[in-house]
C-alpha cells in the first residue's frame, strides 16, 4: 500500500497554490465554524452560561451535529475555558476527531486489481468525482476501467463516457442493463486485460430506498464473489451543502454497505464543511477525497493538517 498522490518536495509551489485554493474554498465554512463561534466570547474571562448557549447554537448551525456540539460545550464548561482559549481548544478537538476516524490515505494495492465502489444520492457528485479520479490515476500511468453502474438514467452513462474520454480511460457501458451485470462484465474484462483499477459508478435514487440498497448489495456481492479482496475502497460521496442531511444519508448507506471512507464534494463556497467532523465522529468514517470545484483538477486528497490550517487561519 502506498499513497498514490503523495506530494514530492519539488511540488512545493503546487502545494502552496493548492492550499490557497483550499483556503478560499473553505472560507465560508471557516467563518461559520470558527469566526462566528469564537466571536461570541471575548477577553480573558471564563466563558459564561449565556455565551455557552450561543456557542452551542452556532456549532449546531455550522453543521457539526447536535451530539458533537453538545459534547464540545460540555467540555468547555468542564475545563472552565476562558474566551481566549476557545480557538485553541476547538482546533485540538477537531484534530482529535479526525485522528480517531482513521487514515485519510486512499487505499491502493500495487500489483493487483483495485476496485473503487462509489455510492451516494443523485446529484452528490459521484460521476464527477469518478471522472476526476480516473484522470489522476491515468496521469500516473495506471490502467483504468470505469463501470457505468448507474443504469437507471441514460444521461448518467453518457456523462461517465464523457469523463472516460477526457481521462483517456476505458469504460464498460451497457444501456439499461442490470447494474450488477455491468460490474460483472467490468471485472471479467479487467482480469483478462490486466487493468489496475475499476471505478464503479452507481445509481442514487433515495426515493426508492429499498430497491437502491438491494441493488448496491447485489453489486457488492458480485465484487466479493468474482474479485475477492479487490475492493480497495467503498466510498460514500456527500454534497457538503447538505449539512445535517448528509448525516442521515451516511446512516442509510452505512447500513447497506461496508463503507470505508467518504468524499465530500462541493466544498467550494459551502458554509457546511463542518460535516466532515460530524461524519468522522458519528460514523468513524474518514474523509479521503474532497471536491472544491467542477474541473478535473478540483479533486484533492483530504489532508487533516491542511484542512485544519485552512479553516483556522
Ligand atoms: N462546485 C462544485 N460542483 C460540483 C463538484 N462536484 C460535482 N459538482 C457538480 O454537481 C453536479 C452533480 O454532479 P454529478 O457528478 O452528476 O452527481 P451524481 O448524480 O452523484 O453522479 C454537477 O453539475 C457537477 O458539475 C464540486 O466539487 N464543486
Ligand atoms: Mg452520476
Amino acid at each position: 500500500m502506498f499513497n498514490f498522490f503523495k506530494k514530492k518536495d519539488e511540488d512545493k509551489n503546487i502545494i502552496s497554490s493548492g492550499f490557497e485554493a483550499l483556503k478560499s474554498a473553505l472560507s465560508k465554512t471557516s467563518k461559520a465554524l470558527i469566526d462566528n463561534v469564537v466571536d461570541i466570547a471575548s477577553g480573558n474571562e471564563e466563558i459564561d452560561e449565556f455565551a455557552l448557549d450561543d456557542i452551542e447554537t452556532m456549532l449546531i448551525k455550522a453543521d457539526l451535529g447536535v451530539d458533537l456540539s453538545v459534547e464540545l460545550v460540555e467540555k468547555i464548561k468542564e475545563k472552565k475555558l476562558k474566551s481566549n482559549e476557545l480557538k485553541g481548544f476547538l482546533k485540538e478537538e477537531f484534530e482529535n476527531i479526525l485522528n480517531i476516524a482513521g487514515s485519510n490515505e486512499l487505499v491502493y494495492n500495487d500489483g493487483s486489481l483495485n476496485i473503487y465502489f462509489v455510492a451516494g444520492v443523485n446529484g452528490a457528485g459521484k460521476t464527477t468525482l469518478i471522472g476526476k479520479l480516473a484522470k489522476r490515476f491515468k496521469d500516473s500511468g495506471k490502467k483504468v476501467l470505469l463501470a457505468a453502474g448507474d443504469t437507471f438514467r441514460a444521461a448518467a452513462e453518457e456523462q461517465l463516457e464523457i469523463w472516460a474520454k477526457r481521462a483517456n480511460a476505458d469504460i464498460v457501458r451497457r444501456d439499461k442493463a442490470d447494474s450488477a451485470s455491468v460490474v460483472y462484465e467490468a471485472i471479467e474484462r479487467a482480469k483478462k486485460e490486466d487493468f489496475d483499477i475499476i471505478i464503479i459508478d452507481t445509481a442514487g435514487r433515495l426515493q426508492n430506498k429499498f430497491n437502491l440498497i438491494e441493488e448496491l448489495k447485489k453489486i457488492k456481492n458480485v465484487i466479493d464473489k468474482n474479485a475477492p479482496g479487490a475492493l480497495s475502497e467503498c466510498i460514500l460521496v456527500l454534497d457538503a451543502n447538505l449539512g445535517q442531511n448528509g448525516l442521515s444519508q451516511a446512516k442509510v448507506f452505512k447500513e447497506a454497505l461496508n463503507l470505508t471512507s467518504v468524499a465530500i464534494t462541493k466544498l467550494d463556497g459551502s458554509a457546511k464543511g463542518g460535516i466532515i467532523f460530524a461524519i468522522a465522529k458519528e460514523f468513524a468514517l474518514p474523509a479521503k477525497l474532497i471536491g472544491i470545484g467542477e474541473k478535473s483538477e478540483d479533486l484533492k486528497n483530504f489532508d487533516k493538517k491542511e484542512f485544519i490550517e485552512a479553516i483556522f487561519n
